[in-house]
């Protein structure tokens, strides 16, 4: 039986552990990405090991979401970085040069490779032939010390393209319409490769903004084959020497095969607050909308900025609509210049911000109260925007440039008359704002500058063998990141200080959470499916660490955010029964007797509970830890784990 492209690369990569599906393997790991807000923790994290330089082909330090600078916290956190780069031999690409998945799309991806980056929408990388995974940043810095990365060997699912898109239909419709299909929860284990004949005329920026959004799908990872489009694109990118084909055997078997032809995709939208309740646009048309955004690691391609302009060319935005620009990176931002492109998109009005994540993590440009914001971002979650009641639908810059001329909800179809560009033989590159890594003599020179809002990362203590501890929260399916650790304007600048944000733990849920869990001084959370679905930030599980919490049960886990548990000592469990789900109440304790002994012994954990209407009820809980990642969290985190072994 042949390989799948994705099986090729994790054979080629695979150090430890037997290769079969749902084992623990442990994989090499070429380069890796972190940015700013997940950052500084990674080489606080990497510096403690004490490992000079990184031992990765390649390794990139991003700033690209931190930057509305409302006082010193935010630039301070920039200059750690960029030293920390200097020190460890990593390249830093500065303020301004763009969104890390992006940038490195443009300039460092190539086809064959493993990324890991300290961000969940990593997989961008996968548009190039990459295996390319977000973690969390604890297993990014491990992975810049030269260690394996450890994931459970995923199944790997087909997606047949056939056909080719239609006019005003997007990729991001294509991405929109699996969501529709597998839903937030259905990619959790699952690698999604691309393939057949419909892939050929999809271009790496298109491909990209597939395999960025496939992370919405909970996937391991997504991929297409590398093939004379991805020359073509690392051509114009001044490195067609990294070009290198891959691509499945033709004997190659999935676990599961999804057919989808080009030409029946139409646009389509991902209503409030999910990306998977995606409808097609036409059922909403007529909706007004007060605010448009066009950018994100999604879509902020060239093309993507290029049919925006093409629609809105020589026409002026629908009065009282706002509609924002964030250019995907520098090298974007300067070709759409010398395309015309923005031009022609501030003639029509639009407002051009800078090359960063921007509106898409809050950081600026939030709707009106109860105001409708269509974007072209990736993740539409209650209160991400800043706004908490706006209604944000996730869409096509077509969709979204269409809207926001005619200031209702529009299918693009419906617009007449756009004359569109090719704009793809468009190429800036300079790579200015990229500092390279420093020769290892003067690195080792370089001084670490640490702003006073800088504090280092804690550890916890390894869990105890008696523990009664109080159910804090209690929560739904598919609970977010977004929900457990906020983030926004306000927030994100305390991702360097976690006692300080510890105190926003839980706030969308319940505002009291962290006063709550420091009076109780341990607890334990209680989840739905699904849960922590969304971002890698690992700050979901320190933070909570922090306060005291010592264990998640939940119906089911997304995949960073579990991994993120074990490597901050919380024991993530599930239930044998999920109706005991239904009979925990919140402020009852769960108590175990011979916690440790019991992990140990097997898969099954014995609990009782202890107040409130079930008192005295015994629940089976169940753990499916495989041998390292069970020590880890034994130790108390991965942290003390390395410590341990060293
Ligand atoms: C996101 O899109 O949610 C983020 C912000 O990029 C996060 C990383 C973070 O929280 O710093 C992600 O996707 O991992
Ligand atoms: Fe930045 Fe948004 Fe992409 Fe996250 S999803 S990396 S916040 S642009």
């Amino acid at each position: 039986m042949g390989y799948s492209a994705a099986e090729k690369i994790l054979r080629d990569h695979h150090v430890e552990g037997t290769f079969a599906k749902g084992e623990e393997i442990g994989i090499r790991i070429d380069q890796t990405l972190t940015q700013d807000a997940t950052g500084t923790m990674v080489y606080l994290q990497y510096e403690a090991m004490n490992i000079p330089r990184v031992k990765t082909e390649l390794s990139v330090s991003y700033v690209d979401h931190n930057t509305l600078q409302n006082d010193y916290r935010n630039m301070d956190d920039h200059r750690f970085l960029q030293s920390a780069a200097a020190k460890f031999g990593l390249h830093f690409s500065r303020p301004g040069n763009g969104i890390c998945h992006q940038v490195h799309l443009e300039r460092f991806g190539r086809p064959g490779k493993t990324l890991l980056g300290s961000d969940s929408h990593t997989p961008t990388g996968g548009g190039l032939g990459m295996i390319a995974i977000g973690a969390g940043g604890l297993d990014v810095a491990v992975a810049m010390a030269g260690a394996p990365f450890y994931l459970t060997c995923p199944q790997i699912v087909g997606v047949r393209l056939s056909g080719t898109l239609g006019r005003m239909c997007s990729a991001k419709d294509l991405i929109l319409t699996l969501l529709k299909l597998e839903t937030v929860k259905g990619g959790v284990g699952k690698i999604y490769e691309y393939f057949g004949p419909g892939v050929a005329a999809l271009t790496v920026p298109e491909r990209a903004t597939i395999t960025n959004m496939g992370a919405e799908l909970g996937a391991t990872t997504s991929l297409f084959p590398s093939d004379e489009r991805t020359r073509e694109f690392l051509r114009l990118q001044g490195r067609e020497e990294h070009y290198s084909p891959l691509s499945a055997d033709p004997d190659a078997e999935y676990d599961k095969i999804i057919e989808i032809d080009l030409s029946s995709v139409v646009p389509m939208a991902a209503c409030p607050h999910m990306p998977d309740i995606v409808v097609p646009v036409s059922e909403l048309a007529g909706k007004p909308l007060q605010q448009a955004a066009i950018g994100s690691c999604t879509n902020s391609s060239l093309d993507d900025l290029g049919v925006a302009a093409d629609i809105l060319s020589g026409r002026t935005l629908a009065e009282g609509l706002s509609l924002g620009i964030s250019p995907g990176s520098k090298q974007t931002l300067s070709a759409a210049m010398q395309a015309g492109i923005i031009g022609k998109l501030v003639d029509a009005g639009a407002r051009v911000l800078e090359s960063a994540c921007g509106p898409c993590i809050g950081m600026g440009f939030a709707p009106s109260s109860g105001g409708v914001s269509l974007r072209t971002f990736n993740r539409n979650f209650k209160g991400r925007s800043g706004t908490a009641d706006a209604e944000v639908y996730l869409v096509s810059p077509e969709t979204a440039a269409a809207s926001a001329l005619k200031g209702v909800i529009t299918d693009p179809r419906d617009i007449p008359d756009v004359k569109r560009s090719d704009y793809l033989s468009e190429s800036r590159v300079n790579d200015n704002m990229i500092i390279p890594p420093l020769p290892s003599g003067e690195a080792l020179k370089v001084e670490i500058v640490r702003g006073p809002n800088i504090k280092q990362c804690p550890t916890a203590l390894p869990p105890a063998n008696e523990l009664s501890a109080k159910v804090l929260l209690k929560t739904g399916d598919n609970i977010t990141t977004d929900h457990i650790m906020p983030a926004g304007s306000k927030i994100l600048p305390l991702r360097s200080n976690i006692p300080e944000i510890s105190k926003h733990v839980f706030a969308p849920l319940d505002p009291d959470f962290a006063a709550k869990a420091l009076a109780a001084g341990s607890g334990i959370i209680v989840g739905g499916e699904n849960y922590g679905q969304g971002s890698s930030r690992e700050h979901a599980a320190l933070a909570p660490m922090y306060l005291g919490i010592r264990m998640v049960i939940a119906k089911s886990f997304a995949r960073i955010h579990k991994a993120n548990l074990i490597n901050f000592g919380i024991l993530p469990f599930t239930f044998a029964d999920a109706s005991d789900y239904d009979v925990i109440e919140e402020d009852s304790n769960i108590a175990f007797a011979g916690l440790i002994d019991q992990i140990k012994a097997g898969r099954e954990i014995e609990a009782v509970l202890e107040g409130g209407s079930s008192d005295g009820r015994k629940i089976i809980l169940l753990h499916d830890l495989a041998a390292r990642p069970l020590e880890v969290v034994l130790a108390g985190g991965l942290l003390n784990y390395t410590r341990n072994k060293t």
